[in-house]
C-alpha cells in the first residue's frame, strides 16, 4: 500500500487511519435531516468536525440515499462551493462527494482536496476533470443508480465483482493521468447490497486493500447497522463504532463518519492497543485518578 495518499496541497500519512467527517449539505439527507442546510450551521459544523480530529471534511450536495431524487448541477454548485472554499481558505482538506463533472471542476477551482464519487468517476468528462488539480479521488462502486439500487441487488461473486469493478476504474484513472498516490477504492457499503452482501465485503477488505490502494469505509449510521440492531438512525452510534473500527482492522485506511470526536477516541484506543510502538505523545504514563 503507498504510505501515502496525495491530495494536492494536503498530503496524508497512511500509517495512521484517517478519518473523514460527514457534510451533507442536502435538504434531505437520512441521518441529519437536513440539518446543515443552512451555511453557518454547516460551516460551524465542519469547523468542530475538524477539531474533533477529522482528517478530511466531505461535503455532499446530492443525497444518494436509496430512492433520493436527482439534484440539479445549479443546485449542487449552490450548496457545494463557497463552503468548499470557504473550508479550504481556512485549511481544512475538503472532499466533495459529487458525481457530476461540472460540480467537480467548480469545486477544485475552489480548493477541494479530494473528489468523493459513489460513481467512480464514470459520467463523461469525470476523469479529466479530477486529472486537473492533483486533487485525490475516491472510486466508490455502486450497483444500479441511487433510485433504485436497492431493489433486490444480486451478485455471483459480491468480493469479486465489486474488486475487478474498482481495479479497472483506478486503471482508467491511471490512464487519465491521475497518478496512483491519488486514488483510494471503496467497496460502497449499502448501495446496490444487502446487509448480506455488506458483510461479506467487510470480512474481504483485506483482499480490496491488497490491491495496493488505500480503502475507504462507510458505514456511519447505515441501514444495515439498524438491520443488525433494530436501531434508528439516530441511535446507530454505538454500532456505527463497531463497524469503523471492524474495517480498519482489515485494512481500511480511511473510514467515513458523522460522529469524528467518538470515532477518532475509539481509533486512538484500537492504535494504542494494535501498535504499542507508535503510542501517541499525548499519553501520560499515568492518569490522576485513571
Ligand atoms: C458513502 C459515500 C460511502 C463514499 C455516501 C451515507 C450515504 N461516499 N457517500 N463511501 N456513502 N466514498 O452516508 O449513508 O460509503 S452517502
Amino acid at each position: 500500500m503507498p504510505r501515502v495518499l496525495d491530495c494536492g496541497r494536503h498530503r496524508f500519512d497512511l500509517s495512521r487511519p484517517l478519518v473523514m467527517g460527514i457534510l451533507n449539505v442536502t435538504p434531505d439527507s437520512f441521518s441529519d435531516g437536513g440539518r446543515y442546510v443552512d451555511r453557518a450551521r454547516a460551516l460551524d459544523h465542519a469547523r468542530g468536525m475538524a477539531a474533533d480530529g477529522a482528517d478530511l471534511i466531505d461535503v455532499g450536495g446530492e443525497s444518494t440515499r436509496p430512492g433520493a431524487a436527482p439534484v440539479t448541477e445549479e443546485d449542487e454548485l449552490a450548496r457545494v462551493v463557497d463552503i468548499t472554499a470557504t473550508l479550504a481558505g481556512e485549511g481544512l482538506a475538503v472532499s466533495v462527494d459529487t458525481r457530476k463533472p461540472a460540480v467537480m471542476r467548480s469545486a477544485i477551482a475552489a480548493g477541494a482536496a479530494m473528489i468523493n464519487d459513489v460513481a467512480a468517476l464514470t459520467a463523461p468528462g469525470a476523469l479529466a476533470a479530477c486529472a486537473q488539480g492533483g486533487v485525490g479521488v475516491c472510486l466508490m462502486h455502486m450497483r444500479g443508480d441511487p433510485a433504485s439500487m436497492q431493489q433486490a441487488p444480486t451478485y455471483t461473486d459480491v468480493v469479486g465483482e465489486v474488486r475487478d469493478f474498482l481495479l479497472a476504474r483506478a486503471g482508467a484513472c491511471l490512464a487519465a493521468g491521475i497518478a496512483r498516490e491519488r486514488i483510494v477504492l471503496d467497496p460502497g457499503f449499502g448501495f446496490g447490497k444487502t446487509l448480506a452482501h455488506n458483510l461479506q465485503l467487510l470480512r474481504a477488505l483485506p483482499e480490496l486493500a491488497a490491491a495496493g490502494y488505500p480503502v475507504m469505509a462507510g458505514l456511519s449510521r447505515k441501514s444495515s447497522l439498524g438491520q443488525i440492531t433494530g436501531r434508528a438512525a439516530a441511535e446507530r452510534l454505538p454500532a456505527s463504532l463497531a463497524a469503523a473500527l471492524a474495517a480498519v482492522a482489515r485494512g481500511a485506511a480511511i473510514v467515513r463518519v458523522h460522529d469524528v470526536r467518538e470515532t477518532v477516541d475509539a481509533l486512538k484506543v484500537w492504535r494504542a492497543i494494535e501498535h504499542p510502538d507508535v503510542l501517541p505523545d499525548a499519553l501520560p504514563d499515568a492518569l490522576p485518578g485513571a
